[in-house]
C-alpha cells in the first residue's frame, strides 16, 4: 500500500528536476539601451544557452520613469534630433519586418525567422524623455529614465517548443529577458 505513494513521489521529484532543468537552459535575450546624440541605439542578443530563436520581440517605453517618446519626425511629440527607425545591424537572423514607429509612438515590434543563439540585431531610433525635471534634457534619455520600460519576447525551438520571456530595463539601460542560466 506504501508503494504506491512512494513510486509518486519519485515521479514527482523526476517531473520537477526536469522542469528545473529546463528552465536552466531556458530561453534568455538582454536588450541594451545605449543614448546617442545621432540615434539612440538599441541592441538585442539572443544569450540562451539551448537552440531558442526569438520570432517576435517587442520593446514598450510606457511605464518608463522618464515617461519615454519615440521622435522619429520633426514637431509633435519629442524634444530635437528626431531620427527614424532604421535597422543597422543584424546578420543572419532573418529579419522580417517592424511595427510602423509613429512619431510620438511608444512601442515597437520586431518579427524574426531565424533569430539563434549567439546572434544580435541592432537598429537605431531617437528616444526622448518628457520629464518637466529631466535629468539631461529632453533630448537625452538616462538610465534612470528608462527604468521602468519594459520588453518581452516570443521564443520558439526547431521541435516547436514554445516560450514567452520578459523584463524591465534597469538603471544600467539593459533588460534581462528570461532567467537563462547555465546549461548542465
Ligand atoms: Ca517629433
Ligand atoms: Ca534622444
Amino acid at each position: 500500500m506504501a508503494r504506491i505513494p512512494l513510486i509518486a513521489a519519485i515521479l514527482l521529484v523526476l517531473s520537477v528536476a526536469r522542469a528545473a532543468d529546463a528552465e536552466a537552459c531556458g530561453p534568455r535575450v538582454v536588450v541594451r539601451f545605449v543614448e546617442d546624440a545621432g540615434g539612440d541605439w538599441f541592441q538585442i542578443e539572443n544569450t540562451s544557452q539551448e537552440a531558442w530563436s526569438i520570432r517576435v520581440l517587442t520593446i514598450v517605453l510606457n511605464g518608463s520613469r522618464g515617461n519615454l517618446v519615440f521622435d522619429t519626425a520633426a514637431g509633435g511629440e519629442g524634444a530635437s534630433m528626431h531620427t527614424p527607425f532604421e535597422v543597422i545591424g543584424g546578420e543572419g537572423v532573418g529579419y522580417l519586418g517592424a511595427t510602423l514607429v509613429d512619431d510620438g509612438s511608444d512601442a515597437v515590434t520586431l518579427t524574426f525567422s531565424d533569430f539563434r543563439p549567439g546572434r544580435s540585431f541592432d537598429f537605431i531610433v531617437d528616444v526622448d524623455d518628457r520629464l518637466a525635471e529631466s535629468d539631461l534634457g529632453q533630448a537625452f534619455v538616462s538610465g534612470r529614465e528608462i527604468e521602468g520600460a519594459q520588453a518581452n519576447a516570443d521564443m520558439v525551438t526547431a521541435n516547436g517548443r514554445r516560450a514567452r520571456v520578459q523584463g524591465e530595463f534597469r538603471v544600467d539601460g539593459d533588460a534581462s529577458l528570461g532567467d537563462g542560466g547555465v546549461c548542465v
